[in-house]
């Protein structure tokens, strides 16, 4: 259910519907316009915020998509999107029958976008249209930011369910016909397929954006044997001469508008690649743990995004931020438990509590020292790296500097792994940056 949802089924009048061009009607309907209109009302009733319907066709920017692949930008999901590649240049290869695929979209923000001036992460020297810093919002001490659509349940879930009882009306609806949901995961070019449908324009951030309701809001897709006109794309760049995503952009990841290089992406970085992150791009992750929102968050047009009060995407606690601390000292059951049903899970137990070191190099906080220092014997080398990098950041802001210089110290006289030796060797060697003593300041000094 939403708070606010200005565009609600904008096509989906019968008048409309009506004067698009036929294709034989199936039992039960005097014209697939008909089926069309009963299937945008369904999709409502089962909770969809929007819908469009698109043709059958090779994705409009297939082309766009082989480029990228040959251009290393899909990072750790080349393996499995190559794959994709042939797969999506035909939707028949996700249902062989499809005639037409029904684009749905369901709004995820349960928490209102200041837009310019509050995107958390952002680059604190992009500025907005109007000229104010892009950033601003400090990171809250001690807390890790997770993207707005991980905060509750996983929507993969939510989403099939609804596809699935979609697919069953139209069983019945429509005698004989075959419908598959997909959300996601399937080659099925989601953007383009919304893009066709009439369900936005692709923004200088990739995004599907909606004019009345912005970019927060997930795309899935109802593949159908059943022949139902086709909507209007949005042919207007509603972007115009704005660059306010590419600009806050924390790790500059996108080579031009509407490319974005996954490999620097921090939505990669947290969630597919649980391996180091990139020294060069640490400093970038800020306080994300988990996915990223700040092309968004920084988007005018998402400061009119509807808020949804749909339980499952509300933040688990009432809490949209989580305890670096907690998160550095979880077990890998803890973990499982913590996280199940959420999205969370996908960057693993050390994934996670690899970004929470480095949210917490970024933003030191003494409360946190004991965990970050225990993480220097995680069982896991990716999480005593990080932690390793994350020690020095505090001896160079000046925070604790002796104590995690002994810390540092100590550890490299036990770490066996090379890669990890060389994070303590370099940290180690760090020196205290003159008028750089990051957020917090010099601290009380820990005593252990
Ligand atoms: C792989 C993937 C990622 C990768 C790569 C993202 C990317 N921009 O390429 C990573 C992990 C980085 C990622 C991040 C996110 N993702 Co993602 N992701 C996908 C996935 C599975 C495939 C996308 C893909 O193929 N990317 C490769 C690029 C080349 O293809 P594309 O994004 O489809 O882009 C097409 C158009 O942009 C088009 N195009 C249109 N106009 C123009 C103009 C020019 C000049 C050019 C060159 C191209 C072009 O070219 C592309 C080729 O088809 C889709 C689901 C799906 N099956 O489609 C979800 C999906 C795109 N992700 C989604 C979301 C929500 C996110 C995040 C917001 C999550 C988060 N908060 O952390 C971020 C957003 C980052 C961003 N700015 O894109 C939603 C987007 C919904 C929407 N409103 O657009 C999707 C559709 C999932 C879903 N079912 O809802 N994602
Ligand atoms: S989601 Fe990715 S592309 Fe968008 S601002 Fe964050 S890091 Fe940059
Ligand atoms: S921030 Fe500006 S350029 Fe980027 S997607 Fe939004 S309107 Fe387009």
């Amino acid at each position: 259910m939403t708070r606010e949802r200005p565009d609600q089924f904008p096509q989906g009048t019968p008048e409309r519907d009506a004067q698009l061009p036929t294709a034989a009607a199936p039992d039960g309907f005097a014209h697939p316009a008909e089926i069309a209109h009963a299937v945008r009302k369904q999709a409502q009733t089962l909770g969809f915020a929007r819908c469009g319907i698109a043709p059958v066709t090779t994705p409009p920017r297939q082309e766009a998509f082989a480029t990228w692949l040959q251009n290393g930008f899909a990072g750790p999901m080349a393996t499995w999107l190559s794959r994709h590649e042939s797969l999506r240049a035909d939707p028949r290869m996700v249902l062989s029958e499809a005639r037409s695929i029904v684009m749905l979209a369901t709004d995820y923000s349960t928490w209102p976008c200041f837009a310019d001036r509050h995107a958390v992460g952002a680059k604190s020297s992009s500025l907005s249209a109007a000229g104010q810093p892009a950033g601003g919002a400090p990171a809250t001490l001690g807390r890790g930011h997770v993207a707005r659509y991980a905060v509750g349940d996983d929507y993969h879930d939510l989403l099939r369910e609804r596809l699935n009882r979609l697919a069953d009306w139209l069983t019945v609806a429509v005698p004989g016909s075959t419908s598959r949901g997909v959300v996601d995961s399937a080659p099925l070019a989601e953007r383009d397929f919304g893009w066709l449908a009439g369900l936005g324009w692709i923004g200088k951030n990739t995004m599907l954006i909606s004019p009345q309701s912005g970019s927060f809001f997930f795309l899935s897709a109802l593949l159908t044997s059943v022949e139902l006109p086709a909507d209007m794309p949005l042919e207007v760049d509603h972007c115009g001469t704005c660059t306010a995503c590419l600009d806050a952009c924390p790790t500059d990841a996108f080579p031009e508008p509407r490319v974005l290089d996954a490999t620097k992406c921090i939505a990669t970085l947290t969630i597919e690649d649980r391996g180091p992150v990139p020294a060069e791009l640490r400093d970038g992750l800020g306080s994300w743990v988990f996915g990223c929102d700040v092309c968004q968050d920084v988007c005018p047009w998402n400061r009119h995004a509807p808020l949804v009060e749909e339980r499952a995407f509300m933040a688990r606690d009432g809490e949209p931020t989580l305890p670096l601390a907690d998160l550095l000292t979880l077990d890998p059951q803890g973990f499982r438990e913590r996280f199940r049903g959420s999205p969370i899970l996908r960057a693993k137990r050390h994934g996670l509590a690899r970004s929470a070191a480095i949210a917490l190099g970024n933003t030191p906080d003494p409360e946190a020292a004991e965990a970050l220092a225990a993480a220097l014997a995680d069982p896991e080398p990716v999480v005593r790296g990080a932690a390793a990098w994350a020690l020095g950041r505090w001896i160079r802001k000046g925070v604790s500097a002796d104590w995690a210089r002994r810390k540092l110290a100590a550890r490299l006289t036990c770490e066996t792994e090379p890669e990890v030796c060389a994070e303590l060797q370099e940290a180690v060697r760090t020196q205290e940056a003159e008028n750089d003593m990051g957020p917090s300041g010099p601290s009380e000094r820990p005593t252990t």
